[in-house]
């Protein structure tokens, strides 16, 4: 059996301020865009069966933009197959905070072919594959630990579908890590797992197939990664990565402004943009510049900025005062607006705690790990629904 798995496509997905030639977000089209892309790729693979591992859609209530074209989209991509199985779990991003108070994804639930598991963990039979599907949405998640997850007997494939983050699998450490003993077992003929936005193979039956796009809070740290999905042999057990196009995102080297005069820290700003060359223009851009005075950074050229922010679909110039003047800012009033600061936040943590005085008694890895985790917590809370 061949199974194609995708994840967190995010429709619905919204920022900055470009809009495309008909008036639509432009990163929501890229997001659309990078869906119809998959969902081709899938086609013309022909699988047995099709996976959505959760955050189909960005939000409880995606604009209505995004909703009838995925709507569109699936439709076709089912008749293209002619309803081949295709199931989809819901997300943390879809599913809503009040049980009860029905989720998007039952609408998909009325195309043929598709199945829908959103509200607790469910575990649907598929007869023209004889495949026992143990699906666990994300409000499945918190039941894990009193369940006995375990394949049906007597069928012939055995898969797990889960929207969770196990353990280890971010740096950072969870609040509720999801135990990986409990679900990496060698009884299941796939692990399909989704809410990581990175590509990452868990153990040769188990993987994340990561997002389609980028669309993570911190889509900084994932510049460079590829996007796609997974085609998976059941049988064999093997799998191949396959990338899909989407926009190009860069995290340009930090620029230290400590020593530079305003003529260096322009020219430091202009030699890094162009080093990408073509590849700027329509591209995501971060430059972070270290250790700004407010006086140099009254000094940077407006003209400049202006072109760049021209070429690029978003430039963004991310100035961090010198040192000292960190210490005292409080999470949340960090300048942009983008809510792209949060792991950005993390980061200048860990920079500020990697040299700060500490009593000679106190452990200064724990230490900085303490404070990672208390940011992962605010964050999450701030986050929740
Ligand atoms: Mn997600």
């Amino acid at each position: 059996m061949r199974i194609a798995h995708l994840s967190d496509v995010h429709l619905g997905y919204r920022a900055y301020s470009r809009t495309n030639e008909h008036g639509m977000n432009q990163r929501e089209y890229d997001v659309l865009q990078a869906f119809r892309r998959t969902l081709r790729a899938i086609r013309d693979a022909e699988p047995d069966l099709v996976l959505i591992t959760g955050d189909l859609f960005h939000a409880v209530r995606p604009p209505n933009s995004s909703l009838l074209a995925a709507y569109g989209y699936l439709s076709d991509f089912q008749k293209s197959r002619r309803n081949a199985p295709l199931v989809i779990i819901a997300g943390n991003h879809e599913t809503p905070r009040v049980a009860g108070s029905g989720c998007i994804l039952a609408l998909l639930k009325h195309l043929d072919g598709v199945q829908v598991v959103y509200d607790q963990i469910d575990m649907p039979y598929i007869p023209s594959l004889d495949a026992s599907l143990l699906c666990i949405p994300a409000r499945g998640v918190p039941d894990i630990e009193r369940r006995i997850l375990q394949p049906n007997p007597d069928t012939r494939y055995n898969l797990l579908l889960l929207h969770g983050l196990l353990e280890g699998v971010t740096q950072f450490t969870l609040e509720r890590p999801i135990d990986r003993q409990k679900i990496v077992r060698d009884e299941w003929d796939y692990i399909a797992l989704g809410d990581w936005h990175m590509y990452q193979q868990v153990a040769p039956n188990a993987i994340y197939a990561g997002a389609t796009e980028f669309t993570s809070t911190n889509i900084w740290e994932e510049a460079g990664e590829s996007k796609g999905w997974v085609l998976y042999d059941a049988d064999t057990r093997t799998h191949e990565f396959h990338p899909i196009r989407t926009r190009a995102v860069y995290d340009l080297l930090p620029i230290d402004a400590a020593e530079l005069t305003a003529t260096e820290l322009n020219q430091a700003i202009e030699s890094r943009a162009d080093a990408l060359g073509d590849a700027l223009n329509g591209a995501i851009v971060r430059q972070r510049v270290w250790n700004l005075h407010p006086d140099l950074r009254r000094q940077i050229d407006g003209e400049l900025l202006r072109e760049l922010k021209a070429r690029a679909l978003h430039y963004l110039l991310d100035p961090r005062p010198p040192r000292p003047s960190t210490g005292g800012r409080a999470y949340g009033q960090t300048p942009e607006t983008d809510g792209e600061s949060r792991l950005t936040l993390a980061d200048e943590w860990r920079l500020f705690a990697a040299t700060y005085d500490l009593p000679a008694d106190i452990d200064r890895a724990a230490f900085i790990e303490l404070g990672a985790r208390y940011l992962q917590e605010a964050d999450a809370t701030e986050q929740q629904g």
